[in-house]
């Protein structure tokens, strides 16, 4: 490429470059592996394939039929389901696909606070999904928590038809069998997004929202380790794409969801995402993904466990999961400082809001932090205490230069132990 195209071409070696120095440790972010990466880059990114296996609306699906009944089988077989649909672009045309399949514009549909760690598409107010619906949040408490009593008093006077859970921010296991308590109360649909955790669930290191939530939804890029896209799963009759079923009910999921990815919200599917997603469903199925899921959460703990020790005040006060939620203002800093400055020494987080955030969105007071990808790369508990002091030691000292590029040197020379794409010599050959 480097002949053909000079200009774009050292910008993709200048990115791989930047993800081999940089330690990613915002909690949606991995790198996946060769095979994922080379079917992303394939021709099947050449085709247009609108419908379903067997029910296409071009010819020459052949091949990306069996690719995407590769996807779906491999889907099923892991989740525990009946059915699943593969072609939502990402995880927000997902949230609206299903809201699309089981809702009346002007619903009511309740979903975690985006400022308490939700995501905007679970109906925050300037989303499709807070605009088109009666969106009545729900928050957690002070400390961080999902307050079941609180969500359920909340459900009984707001009568939503959709509850939506699961979360952006949110470091501790999700009850999912009491969400599904308080929906089946209220005769409201419960909607389980895992984006953040599927690959926790796929690993067997958190509760399944299967036989709990009505319909699954997640992206396929966070720790499930796969391309950008998403996935909507859920049980019911088979799928008839083609007819709309007679009423929204539980028995129909499969045709309303399939109706409302295409042709109600999208087009033709990203079919090259597709064999991808393949690809990823495939590694997550084998015995080694257990244990990374495992080690994601040990790393996520150790590293929870130095900062804390070094004065940092956790949402929760730990984690269960992959990520952790901070109050960096206990270090004399802000959200937004706290982010810049650990990006100079090579750290890659984000500023995030904590529960009660006195501060605005753009300089809260918090960061979000996550070990994904750091396992992928091989990074060991000890390695996590090691980052943890660097941390605490910017974030307390955010503008001493010294410390920074002592710090930084720490920090690149731990990247530099845990090469990524060792046998990758350009992304743009
Ligand atoms: N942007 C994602 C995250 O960082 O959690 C959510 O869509």
């Amino acid at each position: 490429m480097h002949t053909i195209d000079a200009q774009l071409a050292p910008l993709l070696d200048q990115e791989l470059d930047r993800q081999r120095r940089v330690l990613a440790m915002i909690p949606s972010e991995n790198y996946v592996s060769p095979a994922v990466l080379a079917a992303t880059g394939s021709v099947c990114t050449n085709k247009y394939s609108e419908g379903y296996p067997g029910k296409r609306y071009y010819s020459g699906n052949e091949i990306i039929d069996a690719i995407e009944e590769l996807a779906r089988s491999r889907a099923r077989e892991l989740f525990h389901v009946s059915h699943v649909n593969v072609q939502p672009y990402s995880g927000s045309p997902a949230n609206l696909a299903v809201c699309l399949a089981l809702l009346h514009p002007g619903d009511t549909i309740m979903g975690l606070d985006l400022r308490y760690g939700g995501h905007l598409t679970h109906g925050w107010k300037v989303s499709a999904t807070g605009i088109y619906y009666r969106s009545v949040p729900y928050i957690t408490n002070a400390e961080g928590w999902l307050d079941y009593d609180a969500i359920a008093t909340q459900a009984r006077t707001e009568r939503p038809k959709l509850i939506f859970c699961g979360a952006t921010a949110y470091p501790r296991i999700i009850d999912f069998a009491k969400l599904a308590s308080i929906a089946r109360e209220v005769d409201a649909f419960l909607v389980a997004d895992i984006s953040h955790i599927a690959g926790l669930v796929a690993g067997d290191a958190h509760p399944s929202p299967v036989g709990h939530a009505d319909v699954v939804t997640t992206t396929t890029h966070k720790t499930l380790r796969g391309p950008r896209g998403a996935m909507i799963l859920c049980n019911g009759l088979p799928s008839d794409p083609l007819k709309a079923p007679p009423e929204r009910t539980r028995d129909h999921l499969p045709s309303l969801i399939d109706r409302a990815v295409f042709p109600g919200l999208q087009g033709g599917p990203h079919d090259h995402q597709t064999a991808a997603i393949a690809a990823a469903l495939h590694e997550a199925a084998q015995p080694e993904f257990r244990t990374y899921a495992q080690r994601i959460i040990e790393n996520a703990r150790a590293l929870a466990e130095t900062l804390a020790a070094a004065g940092g005040r956790l949402i929760t006060g730990g984690t269960d999961n992959h990520l952790l939620l901070m109050d960096v203002t206990p270090f004399g800093t802000t959200g937004r400082i706290a982010a810049e400055a650990l990006y100079r020494i090579g750290i890659s987080v984000n500023f995030n809001a904590i529960p009660n955030d006195p501060r605005k969105p753009f300089d809260p007071s918090g960061i979000r932090l996550g070990t994904p990808a750091l396992t992928t790369r091989g990074y060991t508990p000890e390695d996590m205490r090691t980052i943890g002091q660097c941390i605490a030691e910017v974030l307390r000292s955010p503008d001493d230069a010294l410390l920074l590029h002592r710090t930084q040197a720490t920090i690149r020379a731990i990247a530099d132990a845990y090469p990524l794409y060792p046998t990758l010599s350009s992304v743009a050959a």
